[in-house]
């Protein structure tokens, strides 16, 4: 069958879509015909309309209605030219992968395909379809037939083999769809447990060239992940964790050098990279040795190198961190996200404090690897005190970072999460506010977050600490933050 796959804008733009080469690759083991659209990438090149008119320096602004409407109606030509680019294709299903920045432009698209040709079939897919939250009201729409709530390569083929087999949409474990106009919600689906299994990304689709970093692909070890941190939504996604043995990553690595041969540089899209420190340690070996074997064959494996995020865990000892950077480990991004000891536990961070925390992020320093790092503000229960303990972290290990990343939404209570789901365990009031909840004492509200934010900041700066670019932006819109949470809360008092 014909597929097409869509990217909405507004995305990153470093690397092309690893989701979307994921499932073409898998769609095309199928011998299924798939086209691939990145839109995001022709849009924020130029290649359709005036780049500068484009793009937008504030990401935030595409999650709002207001915003993506003023730009729907600038741009109304172009968005017509894409539906016809994408009806052209002839697909039957037309993908999009939907994520929070996204979602309102897809929704347009698919949209106007629908009022040219109702029969085509609108699949959502992407993490921004939980499968508690958002993927039931996406599915409400009427341009759309099927929201995928989970990871998409097994299901979007049974979608496909089902309604080759009965010419209609069918119940499918992982989707929500509509029948005669209601909502069939078709519950979980058992996750991918083994990842060997998938095809390597096929990234034929995309031009290399025009990715910010063409010598730059992204790879995965594994989906999921095994800790509890009460304010994270990954389970609700990907559930299960699991982890690609080291040999098979080691051979995706191999396949996609030998294809594309400007390419050395890899980014691990996981959510850690070293929860599964065996096949970790297998894949470090691998790349090690191929470093000192193949150069001959191909150059570009000496100068192979990668980064991922990491957490802050046992088993990451100087040999450990040593063996990560000859194998060509340049970065790894930790979750601190407090200097307190209490608060990392209130959170419930991974059960290593104290030294380790510290221990890891100047040994990941010492052996050369950058070691940027995330903090957030203003979690329920997170006192003054508390706060100034992040303070003392940050002015302790000053010389160690590359770079520290403060949270630019401070705090989120996320829907599905330990932390929304127990608001009375935690003191939070308006939970349903994941940017404007407060707490029950009345002393953690989003302007005293955004203050510990601003603080945070400016205590990084004169420590010369590298911030990343985001902390920049939420001091430039400062104030248009500020209107946005007195609105809210007028209009929550009105209520
Ligand atoms: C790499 C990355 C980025 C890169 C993107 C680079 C690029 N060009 O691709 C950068 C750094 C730019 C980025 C930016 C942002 N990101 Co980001 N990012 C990620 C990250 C770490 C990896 C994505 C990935 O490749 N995952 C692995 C692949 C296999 O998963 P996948 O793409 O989701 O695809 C699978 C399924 O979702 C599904 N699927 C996907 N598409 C479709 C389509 C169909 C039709 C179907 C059926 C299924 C399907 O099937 C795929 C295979 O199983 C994830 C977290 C994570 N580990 O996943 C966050 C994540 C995707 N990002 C997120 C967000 C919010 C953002 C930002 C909006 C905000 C921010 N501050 O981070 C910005 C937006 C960018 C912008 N300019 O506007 C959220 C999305 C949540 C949401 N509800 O929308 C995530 C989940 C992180 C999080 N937990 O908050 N991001």
């Amino acid at each position: 069958m014909k597929v097409s796959l869509v990217l909405c804008p507004n995305w990153g733009t470093e690397t092309p879509h690893l989701g979307i080469a994921l499932l073409a690759a898998n769609l095309r083991r199928h011998n299924h015909d798939v086209r691939v659209f990145d839109l995001n990438i022709r849009v924020q090149r130029g290649i359709q309309g005036n780049r500068d008119i484009w793009k937008t320096e504030d990401d935030r602004q595409w999650t709002k209605a207001a915003f993506t409407a003023d730009f729907i109606g600038e741009k109304n030509a172009t968005i017509d030219l894409f539906v016809e680019n994408i009806l052209a294709s002839d697909a039957q299903i037309i993908g999009f992968s939907v994520y929070s920045s996204t979602y309102l432009i897809s929704l347009e698209l698919a949209r106007r395909i629908k009022r040219k040709d109702s029969s085509k079939i609108i699949v959502f897919g992407g993490q921004f379809c939980y499968p508690k939250t958002n993927a039931e009201t996406l599915a409400g729409y009427e341009c759309v037939d099927i929201v995928v709530t989970g990871e998409g390569e097994d299901v979007l083929i049974e979608i496909i083999d089902k309604f080759e087999a009965t010419k209609k949409i069918d119940f499918c474990t992982g989707i929500i769809f509509k029948d005669n106009g209601n909502l069939v919600n078709c519950g979980f689906r058992e996750p991918i447990m083994n990842l060997d299994d998938l095809p390597f990304a096929d990234f034929s689709d995309f031009t290399l060239s025009i990715y910010d970093n063409p010598s730059q692909l992204p790879v995965f070890l594994s989906r999921g992940c095994p800790y509890t941190c009460v304010f994270c939504s990954t389970k609700l996604f990907w559930m299960r964790y699991r982890a690609m043995s080291g040999k098979r990553v080691f051979k995706e690595i191999e396949y996609q050098m030998s294809k594309y041969k400007d390419v050395y540089f890899f980014s691990f899209n996981d959510h850690v990279v070293n929860a599964d420190m065996r096949n970790l340690s297998v894949l470090c070996d691998l790349i090690i040795d191929a470093k000192s074997k193949r150069k001959q064959d191909n150059p570009n494996w000496e100068k192979v190198s990668w980064r991922g995020a990491a957490v802050l865990r046992d088993g990451m000892t100087m040999d450990f961190l040593k063996k990560m950077k000859d194998a060509g480990c340049v970065e790894l991004e930790y979750g601190a996200e407090s200097g307190s000891p209490r608060v990392r536990k209130l959170m419930k961070k991974s059960p290593y404090e104290g030294d380790i925390l510290e221990q890891v992020i100047r040994d990941t320093c010492a052996v050369g690897i950058g070691a940027r790092v995330n903090f957030m503000f203003g979690f329920p229960g997170e006192t003054e005190e508390d706060f100034r303990e992040t303070l003392d972290f940050l002015k302790r290990n000053k010389d160690y970072f590359s770079q520290v990343h403060p949270s630019e939404s401070f705090c989120c209570v996320d829907q599905g999460t330990y932390l929304f789901e127990h608001p009375e365990e935690f003191g939070v009031i308006n939970r349903y506010s994941p940017l404007f909840w407060h707490t029950s004492d009345g002393k953690n509200t989003y302007p005293e977050r955004l203050r510990r934010h601003q603080v945070f900041c400016e205590l990084a700066e004169s420590l010369n600490i590298p911030l990343s670019p985001g902390a920049s932006r939420i001091k430039q819109h400062k104030d248009d933050l500020l209107r946005e949470y007195d609105s809210y809360r007028i209009s929550r008092e009105g209520q």
